[in-house]
């Protein structure tokens, strides 16, 4: 194929849509004293009147800058030769989307394409500004791929509606037919043919509500897309990512978020306002304390503009609205390989996380679909070291390992055939031992499950109780106007650190049951799924029953290893709730989200059950109630721990 001169590429800036659009680029040298060339920012459809010598020659001297900058590219940020495009790509019903395209200038090799979908705006806009990293990591573009960013439909600069988690539309048959497969697909093939230098493969990737688009993506994958990385990927906001757990709602969390996230947009936007309400504190435990029932948010602040958060005010329970959303039901036919990665500490999308990994593998056999989990909070993988996480370290750059070793030889492998890739099927860090593992499936096979039990005394045994007394039970008082805080620390968002922090400040709290074994006489290795089985009553007809379950380690720091809520009402059914019989012995069981963390020898583990985690969750509309956990032979509380055996 006869390859058209650089400079008069470099110049055609009309896509095949009739869209003008705009290109250039900064050229900055950093270091060695290289002169800074600014490339001039060339709009055709408004500046026809510049002569197109004086933009070849800057295109020209660009292209001589960037040889020079290539000669000492070990000390430029290679990021800083990219060209910058932006267009505003048509879907299949005609909605343009707004997409910021990077290339690299060496037209000598062809490039994957590496394509990241956001809500979260792909600024800075301009062809003569750029992202500050491009990709996942840096050394993304010191290995060179084309990066494009798109804002998906009705957000940032982007035409068209936005719809929350977009149903996936099983049966498309007409163009109007879109959802974020489609999307997704028109955009991969848009790319194929107008964007220079790509070698026709392509992969995706993103962190959060990215990863949720990369996710959905998979329903109907383009043909050209070899390799998908969902990072903290949203799978259901009812089942347990960032809005509901277990039929309670995450308060701290969502409010701030959709404060700002779910301002009207009247057209495309570069930016939008800080956020409808200033709270105008950081003291979130009284803010919203004082707010009292959810409904009030809307009366105090939002005044109906809010129409998501009037949404998520409607479904209370998990309804259509709720399930249509689910993406892992429809991950059913893909070939695409996936590497899904997560933190253990993810206070947001840990449970998606898991079920996309879970969806994928159960529903397609047979294609590569790996897990990799790190001792982090949401995104806490992409930057930074990854030694720490508020109090506790991991005697590690956790995050930097994986980035170098595992993120860029995967895509590497996948969209440029170079490199190894020996991925085991997951490769998961071992908090307590603080110890990377290797496993051949997730959860791991070599396992039993073992019961810990709540025992009188405020005991924990991995033996049955042998008391027969059904009055063995343990009592509070649950105070909604004095519920049990979530952490210490003075915030009015959702503090992340809470995840594995300490959890001595309630343990006095007479609202708090504490119960823990012995110290240990040898490690105790736990990787999936926690079980929890309460056998509790309440005075009232429904009640929160918060499990946390934490590692005593020998200086008394009580480290929060998993901690998961549980709204009585939905004990049968998260879509039909039922009352709690007052006074009466009831089971709740649910599990939560996998860990993979070992109890050391000497170290003790704890159980904490109380009735409320605020404001991390809002307050169950009970009244003041008395709450029982039950602990006899018959009337059993425990924990279902999937231990690692030899
Ligand atoms: N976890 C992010 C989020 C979603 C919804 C509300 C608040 C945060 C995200 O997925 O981007």
């Amino acid at each position: 194929m006869v390859r058209e001169p650089e400079s008069k590429r470099l110049l055609r800036c009309v896509d095949r849509l009739g869209e003008n659009v705009h290109f250039g680029g900064k050229v900055v040298a950093a270091s060695r004293g290289i002169e800074v060339t600014a490339f001039p920012w060339i709009r055709m459809s408004e500046e026809r009147n510049i002569s197109r010598n004086a933009a070849l020659i800057g295109a020209l001297s660009v292209l001589a800058t960037i040889s020079v900058l290539l000669a000492a590219q070990d000390s430029v940020s290679p990021r800083l030769y990219y060209t910058k495009s932006e267009y505003r790509v048509a879907m299949r019903d005609g909605v343009r989307l707004f997409t910021s395209v990077y290339v690299p200038p060496n037209t000598s090799q062809k490039y994957p394409i590496l394509l990241t979908r956001t809500p979260y705006g792909v600024g800075p806009y301009g062809p003569n500004v750029y992202a500050p990293v491009l990709g996942p990591s840096p050394a993304f573009a010191q290995e060179g791929y084309i990066f494009v960013y798109q804002d998906v439909r009705g957000r940032y600069m982007s035409g068209g509606d936005f719809k929350w988690m977009t149903p996936y539309i099983v049966d498309k048959k007409s163009s109007a037919g879109v959802d974020e497969s489609t999307d997704a697909y028109d955009t991969i093939e848009w790319l194929l043919k107008n964007v220079p230098n790509n070698n026709g493969r392509v992969g995706m990737y993103g962190i959060s509500y990215p990863g949720f688009y990369t996710a959905a993506e998979l329903a109907d994958p383009h043909p050209a897309l070899k390799a998908a990385s969902p990072q903290a990927p949203m799978a259901n906001n009812y089942l347990g990512d960032d809005i509901h757990h277990n039929g309670a709602f995450w308060l701290p969390h969502i409010f701030n978020f959709i404060n700002w996230f779910g301002q009207p947009r009247l057209g495309p936007v570069e930016s939008y306002p800080e956020g409808l309400i200033d709270p105008g504190t950081n003291d979130g435990y009284n803010f919203f304390l004082q707010m009292g029932a959810l409904a009030n948010a809307d009366v105090k602040y939002f005044h109906n503009v809010n129409k998501l958060w009037d949404q998520w005010m409607e479904h209370g329970n998990y309804d259509s609205y709720w399930q249509a959303q689910d993406v892992p039901q429809h991950l059913k036919k893909t070939s695409v390989s996936v590497m899904t990665v997560g933190g253990w500490f993810d206070a947001e999308d840990l449970q998606g996380t898991l079920r996309i990994y879970k969806g994928l593998e159960k529903q397609n056999p047979g294609t590569f679909n790996v897990l990799v989990m790190g001792p982090w909070s949401h995104g806490g993988w992409a930057a930074g070291s990854g030694k720490s996480l508020g109090d506790v370290t991991f005697g590690s750059n956790t995050s930097t390992f994986y980035r170098d070793n595992i993120e860029l030889p995967f895509f590497n492998y996948y969209l440029k055939g170079k490199g190894q890739l020996n991925l085991p099927e997951a490769y998961v860090f071992e908090t307590g031992s603080n110890r990377w593992k290797k496993y051949s499936q997730w959860p791991p096979k070599q396992e039993r499950v073992e019961s810990l039990y709540l025992e009188p005394d405020k005991k924990l045994s991995f033996s049955a109780p042998k008391n027969t007394n059904n009055r063995a039970f343990d009592e509070y008082l649950s105070d909604p106007a004095k519920p049990v805080p979530y952490t210490d620390r003075m915030f009015i968002g959702m503090v992340r650190e809470y995840m594995d922090g300490n959890q001595r400040f309630v343990a006095q709290r007479p609202d708090v049951l504490v119960y823990q074994t012995d110290a240990l006489n040898e490690d105790v290795e736990v990787a999936g799924p926690v079980g929890v089985d309460l056998t509790v009553s309440s005075s009232g007809t429904d009640s929160d029953f918060v499990v946390k379950l934490i590692d005593v380690q020998p200086d008394g720091y009580q480290m929060l290893i998993r901690g998961e809520p549980f709204r009585a009402k939905y004990r049968n059914s998260f879509s039909r709730p039922e009352p709690m019989k007052p006074n009466t012995p009831t089971l709740i069981s649910y599990e939560m989200p996998d860990i993979n963390h070992a109890f050391l020898k000497g170290h003790r583990i704890m159980v904490q059950v109380q009735s409320s985690w605020f404001p991390l969750m809002d307050r169950n509309p009970q009244k003041f109630t008395t709450e029982r956990v039950y602990h006899s032979a018959s009337l059993v509380s425990r924990l279902r721990m999937p231990r690692l055996v030899k």
